[in-house]
């Protein structure tokens, strides 16, 4: 027992080893008017208004949503986990919009909805993988072949849109509805941080972690 607790007490103090990198992803300037998206083309899609997410910023307008905040240099290299990244499609969105992964990763897109999707992933304008996907279909698994950036649009409704920004380390977040981010059990170093969005594009920031502290890149955008 005594040395089941020892062990215990290892784990716990190695699980929550380094520093984390946290904050908020700024927004400044004049927060974008969010538009419902036409969704006529589908009767199955047209019941419901949704507004563009494209720019999504928090309530006080200051904080973005749905930035891949990742190390980009100084870090060291990870396999991708076993697990594939999921996108699912609801209501005739994509779900989660914005997420990161480790390069080599595989993504499953899902199909919760009762009408018929395409998925085409590109990795800039080169298609990755296209695909229908009606109601009811088993999730679709794909490789993203050293693809680092994935953009997923469906051929069917133009509207849709999701982007999988993938990494060599497992060292990344993606900013919450406030623009709220932290990555965790960071190895102390010296680090370039680099925050992505879809629009608004990157902002790089090189940043110091301490052991047991957190710190923040102070990434800022202009709308
Ligand atoms: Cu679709």
């Amino acid at each position: 027992m005594k040395t089941l607790i020892a062990l215990v007490h290892l784990w716990a103090s190695t699980a929550h080893a380094g520093g984390t990198i946290a904050g908020t992803v700024s927004f400044s300037g004049a927060a974008p008017k969010h538009k419902a998206l036409d969704r006529k083309a589908d009767p199955y899609c047209a019941g419901t208004n949704v507004a563009d997410p494209t720019v999504t910023v928090s309530k006080d307008g200051k904080g973005l949503a749905n930035v891949v905040v990742r190390i980009k240099v100084g870090a060291p290299a990870a396999a991708p986990p076993a697990e594939p990244l999921t996108i699912d499609q609801q209501g005739c969105m994509y779900t989660p919009r914005v997420q990161g992964g480790v390069l080599g990763q595989k993504v499953q897109v899902k199909n919760g909805d009762g009408t018929l999707h395409n998925v085409h992933g590109y990795n800039g304008t080169k298609t990755v993988f296209n695909q229908a996907q009606p109601p009811g279909s088993k999730p679709l698994l794909k490789e993203l072949k050293k693809t680092e950036v994935l953009t997923v649009k469906c051929d069917v409704h133009a509207w849709m849109a999701a982007y999988v920004v993938l990494s060599s380390n497992t060292f990344f977040a993606t900013t919450s509805a406030d623009g709220t981010f932290a990555i965790n059990d960071v190895p102390p170093g010296r680090y370039t941080v680099e925050a992505w969005h879809e629009k608004l594009g990157t902002r790089s920031a090189e940043i110091t972690v301490e052991e047991g502290k957190a710190v923040d890149p102070k990434l800022a955008f202009q709308g």
